[in-house]
């Protein structure tokens, strides 16, 4: 079977709300030594942002939202443990997490995955995570990057509670801390006065990398 057949598999897994079809699909992505990222960035992203266009455009209901986002993550379990690691992890630690009230996970760990692939040392604080909970974990990792993921309108605003919360503990200066999610945007970042703001995981490890380098 062709890299193109194998990756419609995995796509269409995620189109028809189907978890086995993906899992399925997904170890054959491994047995034929396809590429996993690939395979995430390809097939999969784009199939679940498809449905949550037709969730908008109530074409589908949050069951069939459910059962695709279960498709996503037994397939994602399988493929993101095989992105390559750097397994010095040298470049610095970094704490990162979905913001408080939102459960939104997916591309969070499609971030956090590639920073390890990218050398960074990364604790993952889950999803929900509460406000004061960054910068306390930022502290006992002893780093002073964060990332902050939020994928709603009604939880962007505790992207903006963690800035706050930063500020007023009189410790902005020693913490870079990047945003992105979903609908969060270059602007949002600036407006509550993040460090940066990434669109994708390529550009969170562009923003982590600038950190390092400037200190
Ligand atoms: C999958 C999904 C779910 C799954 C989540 C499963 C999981 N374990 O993650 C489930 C079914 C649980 C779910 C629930 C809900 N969802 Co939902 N969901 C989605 C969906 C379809 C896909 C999200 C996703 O995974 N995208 C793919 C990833 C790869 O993209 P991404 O997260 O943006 O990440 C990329 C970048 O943004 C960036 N990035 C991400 N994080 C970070 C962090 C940093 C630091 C940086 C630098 C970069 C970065 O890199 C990533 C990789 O490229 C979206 C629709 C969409 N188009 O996004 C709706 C969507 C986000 N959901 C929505 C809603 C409304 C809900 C619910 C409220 C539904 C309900 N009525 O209950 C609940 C909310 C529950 C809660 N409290 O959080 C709305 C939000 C609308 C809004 N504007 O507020 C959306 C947009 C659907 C829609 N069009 O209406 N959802």
């Amino acid at each position: 079977m062709s890299s193109e057949a194998i990756l419609k598999k995995l796509r269409e897994a995620v189109l028809n709300y189907d978890p086995d079809a993906a899992a399925a699909a997904a170890k054959e992505v491994i047995e034929k030594k396809e590429d996993p990222l690939e395979a995430i960035e390809k097939a999969l992203i784009p199939a679940i942002k498809e449905v949550g266009d037709k969730f908008e455009r109530m074409e589908v209901f949050l069951l069939e939202l459910m059962l695709a986002a279960d498709a996503m993550r037994s397939s994602m379990a399988l493929l993101l443990p095989l992105i390559p690691k750097d397994s010095k992890g040298t470049k610095s630690n970094i704490v990162i997490g979905t913001v408080q009230g939102d459960v939104h996970e997916i591309g969070k760990n499609v971030v956090a995955n590639m920073l390890m692939a990218d050398g960074f040392n990364v604790t993952d604080l889950g999803v929900d995570v509460k406000t004061s909970l960054f910068m306390a974990e930022a502290k006992k990792s002893d780093t002073y990057i964060i990332g902050a993921s939020s994928l709603m309108s009604s939880t962007m605003a505790s992207q903006k509670d963690l800035l706050d919360f930063i500020t007023a503990s009189g410790e902005r200066k020693r913490f870079k801390v990047m945003i992105g999610g979903g609908i969060t945007s270059r602007e949002w970042a600036e407006e509550i006065g993040a460090d940066g703001y990434g669109g994708d995981a390529l550009e969170a490890i562009k923003l982590a990398n600038s950190f390092v380098k400037s200190g």
